[in-house]
């Protein structure tokens, strides 16, 4: 099934340097890079972006380190590119991760985690619209 989702290169990946690496993975992977763009988080969006980890111990250092620097946001595409791209990223814990994903690969801690990725399609759909304006329906 043909989708899109929403993923972001966070500041720690900015700053090692990984947005090409990241984009010739999911390259080599078949999806397309429909829309990408660098950009700095205000406070207002990095909420809404992680809202479902509202009131969680770790909310606040999250959005703190997705506003501690730039970051990529892209629009990604392809067959069952939701799972694809949560598969490329790897586990959340980086210490977790398997080796050859993202996470796994290149991941420092669980916050420094390298790369954000939608996980599900109603999620999905949400930070598309917020962060290109897409309509939230799929298909
Ligand atoms: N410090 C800390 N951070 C966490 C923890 N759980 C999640 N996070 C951070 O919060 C982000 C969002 O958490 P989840 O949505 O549960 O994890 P995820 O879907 O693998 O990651 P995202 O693609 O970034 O949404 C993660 O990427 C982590 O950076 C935790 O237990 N401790
Ligand atoms: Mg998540």
């Amino acid at each position: 099934m043909r989708e899109r989702t929403f993923v972001m290169v966070k500041p720690d990946g900015m700053t090692k340097g990984l947005t090409d690496e990241i984009v010739a993975r999911i390259e080599r992977a078949g999806l397309k890079i429909v829309s990408m763009r660098r950009m700095k988080l205000d406070r207002g969006l990095a909420e809404e972006l992680y809202s479902v980890h509202r009131g969680k111990d770790f909310f606040e250092r999250l959005v703190e380190h997705v506003l501690s620097g730039e970051v990529v946001v892209m629009l990604v595409e392809g067959g069952r590119a939701i799972v694809r791209m949560r598969e490329l990223s790897g586990a959340t814990d980086p210490a977790k991760a398997a080796k050859g994903t993202i996470r796994g690969d290149f991941g420092s801690s669980i916050t420094e985690n390298i790369i954000h990725a939608a996980d599900s399609a109603e999620s999905a759909g949400q930070e598309m619209r917020i962060f290109f304006g897409e309509p939230e329906k799929q298909g």
